[in-house]
């Protein structure tokens, strides 16, 4: 993997890159076991024992050596911490992206990590740890996937896409009624097919490979897909709101694309149901966005 940039942003990169490998060990050796499970949103919103003790060492860790910086951490945030994306430097961190597949020993699940300054993606990884995928990115250096530079598809005719999204972890009549009109538009389009791998990070890195030409999603969190975003637009490819508006990793909808002609036609297809952004007071009531 090629780090560059100043040597601040380099020894941080490398040393979330050791991090991530190295708990992955965790990870893996969990992954096989029995696990206790614990609800948050809904039945289908799991989280486990492994899922918050690898981010309070990843946590731990980086602040040893970076003590003045910033994190998001999806269990930190699910424990009550505030979740505030300033423009100090902050990490953003999902330790198991693809935590159902992950009490299921279903083999799709990722550590992401994402670094931000001025709330700009410096750097993100994805580690698909079962797959031993390491995917990377640096901003203005390209994407990488072990070691190997990625790019997207390319690809401009929705009728040749095949696109990825995710079932989310919602079971509301509206979210779901909204998020399966949206598979039969996008089918009845139509395009190759749709797919589904359980974790926001890993569906939206097949963008950057060329192996799907669109990911979209309502409903998931920042630290989802904040790496993963980075990991796209460095692999030439097209991230933005469902609603076609820039890219923002707070409002909970993206668009991840091979081309900008891919990304809004997926825009005119899909609706987002109403959710809470991930910086909004959770005490508020949900947020509009019932469609685009
Ligand atoms: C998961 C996402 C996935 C979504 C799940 C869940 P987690 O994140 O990666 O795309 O469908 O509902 O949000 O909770 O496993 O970190």
């Amino acid at each position: 993997l090629r780090v560059s940039g100043d040597s601040g942003s380099a020894f941080s990169l490398s040393l979330c890159l050791s991090l991530s490998l190295s708990l992955s060990q965790i990870v893996l050796s969990a992954f096989q076991q029995q696990k206790e499970v614990m609800l948050k949103s809904s039945p289908a919103d799991l989280v486990t024992e492994t899922d918050q003790r690898v981010e309070k060492i990843l946590i731990s860790a980086i602040r040893d050596k970076y003590p003045q910086h910033k994190f998001i951490g999806e269990e930190s945030v699910a424990a009550g911490e505030r979740l505030e994306l300033s423009d100090s430097p902050t990490w953003i961190i999902d330790p198991i992206d693809g935590t159902v597949n992950f009490v299921h020993r279903f083999p799709f699940v990722a550590i992401s990590i994402a670094f931000a300054v001025n709330k700009q993606t410096e750097f993100g990884i994805v580690y698909s740890c079962v797959e031993d995928k390491l995917y990377c990115a640096q901003r203005g250096g390209g994407a990488f996937l072990n070691g190997e530079p990625l790019h997207a598809s390319g690809q401009e005719d929705i009728s040749r896409c095949l696109v990825v999204t995710e079932i989310g972890a919602e079971r509301d009549d509206l979210a779901l009624s909204t998020m399966t009109s949206n598979i039969f538009r996008l089918l009845k389009l139509p395009v190759h097919g749709v797919r589904a791998l359980g974790t926001a990070a890993v569906d939206m890195c097949q963008v950057a490979t060329g192996g799907a030409d669109a990911y979209y999603h309502i409903g998931m969190h920042c630290w989802d897909i904040a790496a993963s975003a980075l990991i796209v637009q460095e692999a030439g490819g097209v991230v933005m709101d469902t609603d076609g508006s820039q890219f923002d990793m707070m409002s909970r909808k993206v668009i991840a694309a091979s081309s900008s002609a891919v990304a809004n036609r997926i825009a005119q297809v899909v609706q987002a149901f109403p959710c809470r952004r991930d910086d909004e007071d959770p005490s508020k009531s949900l947020c509009g966005a019932a469609s685009n």
